[in-house]
């Protein structure tokens, strides 16, 4: 076993990335996000944390340079485990240890590490790198190639790529090539193969039109849609705004400014009717907004991507006729209307638990089909490797009727469609245009399945916002004492009322959200409910100030 004399190199090497703040920084959900300029050191140790899995799995270990929709100053990096998936929970700890430690206890801590998981120093470490688009990318990779080869792990430079195509590229390598081949071309070959083979020969379908415009964060899926349009062979007309010639990445555009703002991004022209989306900045959220006649805009999240893909999946398995249980997970922020028609109009099961893309991608894993989705656009559908090979083998059985054939070929097709390891924006982006293409729907007709509820979120600046602590997947309170009693009462008032509140897991606040059956009515549900939060939970600063 290696002893801190092994991590003298890694002392040697780590004088080129020394730890210049004091400042403590955390794994959170999303890895490690902060100002670019405060990362080298982080950089570095992750280079040497990520080669130290790879000898534990004995499989290589992702490593993704991003800030996702945050803006351009900002950077982070994330770590991607051997499946593709997102860093188990027990290393997020130790990534923050490591990046927090001083540079003299690098070794032990390193050490420390090595021992305490049983990792053999000796297994050949390997490491696939990749950044979006910010000024500060290249600089933080090189710290990351000499974390890695300060224990002598090798890296794979795939320079710029989009977060869900690296953890395409981790799945590949570690599944001997049977998810795909992981190369950018490989990508763009396998997905498109699916859609074509999806799309047939026609490209009108109905009230289907095949143009679509497209806000690309000016981030890194601009640059990686332009190469996946190439091997569309003009199925699909995809025009292209904020590609990053001249904007600043998310600033002003992308899924997270369009969701939050609920307005078009910059950039773009307003012309009513069209069928328009945003990605943002590294491509692993998308949403779908329009324009009405009247001008106002419509909004289509990932609760309206969620019911038309989960709905369209339980369609296919039906005229299968396999027995395949389907269902669908999403979070307490999903609107009230779309867990209704799922439920009751389209009869697919529906799981609810907290907020964050873990909690949602374990859920689907349970259920032969799983499809997942966040309101804020991050989501995909996983399939076990049962209803895989089951699906592989109804497409090619002549036994069956040519309508339960053709559905077990289209459902095989979609599952080559999917990037299964993590929402990917190009992917689920050709999975709701094969959907829309299928049933012959405008943007409208997708619209008009359900109405959202109107809904209102807020936030509360209280003392510790630990004191707030829910259960039933963050959907009630059990401290502070009378809290929740008090929100039962508020929501009893309102009719199709619904409200809960959670400490956020990125800011240092509580959030609120509340949904009525008119907006007037969400926005005062919002309101006295952060009211109540302020009183029970300590709240700091101005009091919330009623709706105007
Ligand atoms: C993180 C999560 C996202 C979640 C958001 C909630 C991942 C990769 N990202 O960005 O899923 O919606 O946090 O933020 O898990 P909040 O706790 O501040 O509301
Ligand atoms: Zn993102």
């Amino acid at each position: 076993m290696a002893g801190t004399g092994y991590f003298a190199a890694v002392k040697i090497a780590a004088e080129k990335h020394p730890r210049l703040r004091e400042k403590t920084i955390q794994y959170g959900t999303a890895g490690f996000r902060t100002k670019g300029e405060e990362l080298d050191h982080v950089m570095f140790r992750m280079g040497v944390l990520a080669a130290l899995r790879s000898q534990l799995k004995r499989a290589v270990i992702g490593a993704m340079i991003t800030a996702s929709h945050n803006p351009e100053e900002d950077n982070g990096v994330k770590l991607v485990d051997p499946l593709g998936e997102m860093l188990e929970a027990a290393w997020e700890k130790l990534a923050t240890k490591l990046a927090n430690v001083s540079d003299s206890d690098l070794p032990a801590v390193l050490s420390d590490i090595v021992s305490s998981c049983g990792i053999d120093t000796a297994v050949p470490a390997q490491v696939f790198l990749a950044r979006d688009t910010r000024p500060s990318s290249p600089s933080l990779a090189q710290a990351i190639i000499d974390g890695v080869q300060a224990i002598k792990g090798e890296v794979k430079d795939y320079g710029i790529l989009t977060t869900p195509q690296l953890h395409f590229m981790v799945r590949c390598e570690n599944s001997q090539g049977q998810y795909g081949s992981q190369t950018e071309n490989g990508y763009y070959t396998k997905l498109s193969n699916a859609f074509l083979k999806l799309r047939g020969h026609e490209h009108q379908n109905e009230r289907y039109h095949p143009q679509l415009r497209l806000d690309g964060a000016n981030g890194v899926g601009a640059l990686k849609i332009k190469e996946m349009q190439k091997h569309l062979n003009n199925s699909l007309q995809i025009e292209l705004f904020n590609d990053g010639s001249s904007g600043k990445l998310n600033y002003m555009c992308g899924a997270d400014y369009v969701k939050v703002q609920q307005t078009a991004p910059n950039g773009m022209p307003k012309e009513a009717r069209v069928r328009c989306a945003s990605f943002d900045g590294d491509a692993d959220r998308i949403v779908y907004f329009y324009q009405e006649k009247n001008g106002t805009f419509k909004l289509l999240d990932g609760d309206k991507i969620a019911t038309l893909v989960a709905g369209y999946l339980k369609e296919l398995v039906n005229s299968s006729g396999l027995n395949i249980n389907l269902g669908l997970v999403q979070t307490a922020y999903a609107n009230g209307s779309s867990t209704s028609y799922i439920t009751n109009e389209l009869q697919v099961p529906v799981a609810c638990v907290p907020t964050g893309v873990k909690h949602l991608h374990h859920k689907a894993l349970e259920y032969d089909i799983g499809v997942y989705f966040e309101a804020n656009g991050h989501g995909t559908v996983v399939f076990s490797e049962k209803i895989q090979d089951m699906v592989l083998m109804a497409a090619n059985d002549s036994s069956l009727s040519k309508d339960q054939e053709h559905a077990a070929r289209r459902l095989l097709w979609i599952i080559g469609l999917i990037n299964q390891t993590v929402g990917d924006a190009i992917s689920d982006l050709l999975l709701v245009e094969t959907i829309l293409h299928s049933k012959g729907w405008s943007i409208e007709d997708w619209n008009d399945a359900y109405t959202d509820l109107p809904n209102r979120q807020l936030k509360v600046k209280v003392k510790d916002r630990t004191v707030i602590q829910t259960t039933d997947a963050e959907r009630k309170t059990t401290s502070p004492k009378g809290l929740q009693e008090a929100i039962d009462a508020l929501v009893e008032k309102y009719p199709d009322g619904r409200a809960f509140v959670r400490p956020s897991g990125t800011e240092d606040i509580v959030r609120v959200y509340a949904e009525a059956e008119t907006q007037k009515n969400a926005d005062m549900l919002a309101h006295e409910v952060s009211v109540e939060v302020y009183n029970l939970a300590g709240g700091v600063g101005e009091k919330p100030t009623p709706p105007q």
